[in-house]
């Protein structure tokens, strides 16, 4: 063979196992996790997340040699996730599964009704699973008793385990979780609180979405926005949706939309209008506002000129939208 076509089929085979071998594993390593403090010297793991950087499991403690469930990460080492409410003396919390994140954590703990299946997250620590089904989402699990989670799905969305029926025999479960949305803080015609609506308006609804901690509005996907079955109207013909400025002056980029009236569907006993919508990483998210149906006075003029007092100067091609919609549109009793 000759050195040239040697040295490519190295270059070759050297970058494809580059490529293929898995994270962390061109070098190999050992470590021990070691133990909550407090109690024994004694821990068992049990789970770990899919790039091997959070590992969940459960170790002697302060509060209990039965054990406590623990979450150790590569930069913050073993830390104790507590348990239920239950008797200090019997205090026991185990863990069998962790989303591929490592962020959410199921098990079993001693609780007050003996033990239950248990959710873990950093947002929300330690909650009984089934408490939280029939709070977070309006479940109704009357008569059951969810004992112990025996796993979850790489999302996080899906848990599985066991637990006594509403007829007293042991029977397996599967609980669904909807994908997590981000409520977003949203203004109908910015500037005024009435949000006074007119349903047989041809004109134009501003909505602002304001950023801020949670929220980059950057990162919003347009085409996925939708205000009462409509989506949001460009600006002018420059083909572009909405306008991003900081609106309330929190120094944190917002965005201005425009809904035209034609295209929505509002029910005439609404009281408030919720926008849809979600991030380009695919999180949905939602904010609501009220709203307050009016009756057409016929005139269709300026009546709504309070929309153009508003505490930030509109660029040339959003003050004629403004105007369109305050000529043709937008109404807003003055008390
Ligand atoms: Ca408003
Ligand atoms: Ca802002």
């Amino acid at each position: 063979m000759k050195p040239t076509i040697a040295l490519v089929l190295f270059g070759f085979v050297f970058i494809t196992l580059t490529f293929i071998s898995p994270a962390g594993a061109s070098v190999p390593g050992f470590t021990g996790l070691g133990s909550l403090p407090g109690g024994d010297f004694n821990s068992i793991a049990k789970g770990v997340s899919a790039d091997g950087s959070t590992v969940v499991g459960w170790s002697s403690s302060a509060l209990g040699w039965r054990g406590e469930a623990f979450r150790w990460t590569s930069g913050g080492g073993m830390v104790g996730l507590g348990g239920l409410a239950g008797e200090d003396f019997r205090f026991r919390s185990s863990v069998e599964g962790v989303s591929a994140d490592g962020s959410t954590v199921v098990g079993q703990s001693i609780s007050a009704t003996g033990h239950e299946a248990y959710i873990w997250d950093a947002a929300n620590g330690m909650q009984s699973l089934k408490d939280m089904l029939e709070s977070n989402y309006g479940l109704d699990l009357t008569g059951w008793w969810l004992k112990e989670a025996h796993g979850i799905s790489d999302d996080g969305l899906t848990i599985v385990g066991y637990g006594c029926n509403p007829s007293g025999y042991d029977e397996a479960w599967i609980a669904t979780l909807p994908e997590p949305s981000l409520e977003v803080v949203i203004d109908i015609k910015p500037g005024g609180d009435v949000n006074a609506i007119n349903l047989k308006s041809k004109g134009i609804l501003p909505v602002a979405i304001f950023g801020d901690d949670d929220l980059d509005v950057s990162e919003i996907d347009l085409a996925t926005l939708e205000l009462a079955g409509a989506g949001p109207a460009e600006r002018g013909n420059s083909g572009k949706i909405g306008v991003f400025k900081d609106i309330n002056g929190d120094s944190i980029l917002d965005l201005l939309l425009y809904f035209d009236m034609e295209d929505m569907i509002i029910d005439e006993d609404a009281t408030e209008l919720t926008l849809l919508g979600m991030l380009n990483d695919g999180m949905e998210l939602a904010g609501s506002d009220s709203i307050r149906i009016v009756p057409s006075n016929g005139k269709g003029g300026l009546a709504d000129l309070g929309l153009l007092e508003q505490p930030y100067i509109p660029e040339p091609a959003t003050l004629s939208l403004l105007g369109f919609g305050a000529i043709f549109a937008l109404r807003r009793k003055r008390s």
